[in-house]
């Protein structure tokens, strides 16, 4: 029996491949969250990497425990079972009038796991409406096969390398807009399409992405690290990432430091979602 998501929820997540509104925390501990990201936001470049778009978990404490909020990790039970690993994590702001936009895609073409039962949470710190460049989806994009890529390197566009899925290959016609309040949050199969337009409000965007897969999946790129946030891992197929004890602990952001010194090696490139990495 689902723990936290109604047995409509758990259909329309099999056949749309995403299920939204689910509400994790309440508004006060959402606009906490919001206070906790723009005062760390402050510091980037600084004592804080300038990069946090890939497992930033690992370095603050208050963002782990955001990833595994009791209520978040219960509607991923229900998605996929009790033994769940968190494999990353990334931090999406888009500022009032932000002209930044992302672009169709599927984070399985970048991302390596076999099989793919991976679930994504976009959980919204901020509202996310259609004026402030809320996510769209593709509902039931994520039972097709994967579709081609181009790479257009666009510098408004929030990926990478400005990755895009061409328009030939679906009709935007069923593209749904995700609305969320702070607090809410959606989940979406990592295989579904999705994107996301400017901000043309006055009001900032703010959501954080959690990917989570039950620990039988395997990893098949250089992202082969995870943090098993509930049940048991008899299999032991990832390496672990370190448990942030305190906020930016001298060894986790080494070990952050080095990840991402081998991970932007160009060798390396692989993943969609990396600001920086083509600077
Ligand atoms: O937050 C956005 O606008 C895009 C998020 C995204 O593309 C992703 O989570 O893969």
């Amino acid at each position: 029996m689902a723990i936290r998501l109604t047995d409509e929820q758990l259909k329309r997540a099999q056949s749309d491949g995403c299920v939204f509104p689910v509400r994790i925390l309440d508004t006060d501990s959402a606009a906490t969250v919001r206070e906790t990201y723009e005062a760390v936001e402050a510091r980037q470049g600084k004592d804080v990497p300038e990069l946090l778009s890939v497992k930033p978990h690992v370095l603050f404490k208050w963002l782990f425990e955001l990833g595994t909020t009791p209520t978040l990790l219960d509607a991923i039970e229900d998605l996929m079972g009790p033994n769940i690993l968190l494999t990353t994590c990334a931090i999406w702001p888009k500022d009032a009038h932000d002209q930044r936009f992302v672009t169709w895609h599927q984070d399985s073409a970048y991302f390596g796991y076999d099989p793919m039962e991976v679930w994504s949470a976009w959980i919204a710190i901020t509202d996310s409406h259609v004026d402030n460049g809320c996510l769209k989806y593709l509902p039931g994009s994520h039972n097709d096969p994967e579709m081609m890529h181009e790479e257009t390197h666009d510098p408004q566009n929030m990926l990478s390398r400005g990755q895009k899925i061409s328009s030939d290959q679906f009709d935007e016609s069923g593209v749904i807009d995700v609305e969320l309040e702070p607090g809410e949050c959606t989940l979406h199969h990592f295989r579904l399409a999705h994107s996301s337009e400017p901000n043309t409000s006055d009001r900032r965007r703010v959501g954080i992405l959690f990917v989570f897969c039950p620990t039988h999946v395997k990893p098949t790129n250089e992202l082969n690290s995870a943090i098993l946030v509930r049940g048991k891992d008899e299999y032991g197929h990832w390496n672990r990432d370190p448990l942030p004890e305190h906020d930016l602990d001298s060894e986790n952001l080494k070990y952050y430091n080095d990840f991402w010194n081998s991970y932007v090696d160009p060798e390396n490139v692989s993943e969609a979602e990396r600001p920086a990495a083509a600077e």
